[in-house]
This record gives structure tokens, C-alpha cells and sequence, in this order.
């Protein structure tokens, strides 16, 4: 028998990313972002949207993110997916449906697909409470990126040591088992085209 367990200092390099980020509460998710993409900086990862590892898509808002998680999932292209959004109740009567949409949405999109989708939704009561989870006293936003990075790597090692014909990720060799939900034509397409749309975050 075995332990597995993910690391962060082996197959960096050529591990890809993909991060879904609600616009809704922009002045938190923009954070929770930078926390993010600082802790893949500083573990080698290159985040520049031109680059090779790390897509970027933004939408609407935390009831969207399930639904573009999951079609990235599916698309084969990424080693983990990275949600952020912030929902916080003093500013909606809906926010039991949307975090629990998006909380569902998520766990199903990672589920279905065996590839991980990490949970970066902030749930909070107030503005200030979602602030300071994503910056003033600690930044979430880095630990998704740590779990991510987690995750992917210990799917990395488990690849090929289980039978799971469900296995998902990113798929470097070409020799791995399928998706369990059929791959759409959009699935490639999404990743690839909207990746060039994006803004350039460097640019903010
Ligand atoms: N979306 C959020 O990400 N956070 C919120 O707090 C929020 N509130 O307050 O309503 C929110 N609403 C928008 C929602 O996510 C969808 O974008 C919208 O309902 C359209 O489907």
C-alpha cells in the first residue's frame, strides 16, 4: 500500500491552470485574484494570459462560475480549476440560492469530471468580513491557488496507479482515460478562444 499526497515542488512547469472569477463584488474577487496568482507566481507557475499555464475567464457573477468550471473540467485542458467569487448577504435577498448554487455547481462540476475545481467562493455577512478574507487580514485567494496546485499535482501521481477510467485533468500524454461526460466541440474552444479575449490582467 501507498501514501499520495499532492507536493508543490515537483512537474510545475507544465502543469495548466484554469481560474473563473465573478465580476459581482469585483473589489473583493479582484483580490482574492491577485492573492492567487502570486501564490502560482511564487511557485513557478507563469500566470501571464499569454503565456502557456494559466487561462483566465471572467463572468456575470457566483452563479455563473459552476457552469463555465464545469465546461473547462470537460475540455481536458486544465490540471485544476480555480473559482472565485464573493457572495455576501447584506446586499442580496437571494443569497441562500446564489452560494448555494454556486457551492453545488462546483462540487458537481469537479465530481463529474475527476478533475479538481477548487472552491473559492467567499460567503460572508458583510462587505467587511469579505475584505478581510481577501486582503486586509488574510487573502484566501492564496490558499485556492495552494490547494489547487495540491490537487493537481497528487492527481499527477495517482494518474495511471488507479484504474478510474473517470480520470480528468489536463492531458499531457494523450494515453489517459477519458472524460466521463462527452468532450463537446465548444469544450477546446472555450479554453482556447476565450483565453484570448480575456483581459490582460497585467494591463489592471
Ligand atoms: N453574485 C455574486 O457573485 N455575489 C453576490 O453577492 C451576488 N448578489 O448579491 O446578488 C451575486 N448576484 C449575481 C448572480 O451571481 C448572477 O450573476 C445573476 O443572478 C445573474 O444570473
Amino acid at each position: 500500500m501507498a501514501i499520495f499526497e499532492g507536493n508543490f515542488t515537483q512537474d510545475l512547469s507544465s502543469l495548466r491552470f484554469a481560474i473563473v472569477i465573478g465580476r459581482f463584488n469585483d473589489l473583493v474577487t479582484g483580490k482574492l485574484l491577485s492573492a492567487c496568482q502570486d501564490c502560482l507566481k511564487r511557485h513557478g507557475i507563469d500566470i501571464n494570459p499569454h503565456g502557456t499555464q494559466v487561462d483566465y475567464f471572467w463572468v456575470p457573477g457566483s452563479f455563473e462560475v459552476p457552469m463555465l468550471a464545469r465546461q473547462l473540467a470537460i475540455s481536458r485542458s486544465y490540471d485544476a480549476v480555480i473559482c472565485l467569487g464573493a457572495v455576501i448577504r447584506g446586499q442580496t435577498p437571494h443569497f441562500d440560492y446564489v452560494a448555494a448554487e454556486a457551492a453545488k455547481g462546483i462540487a458537481a462540476a469537479g465530481f463529474q469530471t475527476g478533475v479538481p475545481v477548487i472552491f473559492g467562493i467567499l460567503t460572508t455577512d458583510t462587505m467587511q468580513q469579505a475584505l478581510e478574507r481577501a486582503g486586509i487580514k488574510s487573502n484566501h485567494g492564496w490558499n485556492y491557488a495552494l490547494n489547487a496546485l495540491e490537487m493537481a499535482n497528487l492527481m499527477r501521481q495517482i494518474k495511471g496507479k488507479i484504474s478510474a477510467p473517470s480520470y480528468g485533468g489536463y492531458d499531457h500524454s494523450d494515453e489517459g482515460a477519458t472524460p466521463v461526460l462527452p468532450v463537446s466541440g465548444e469544450g477546446n474552444l472555450i479554453a482556447s478562444e476565450s483565453a484570448k479575449e480575456t483581459q490582460d490582467l497585467s494591463e489592471k
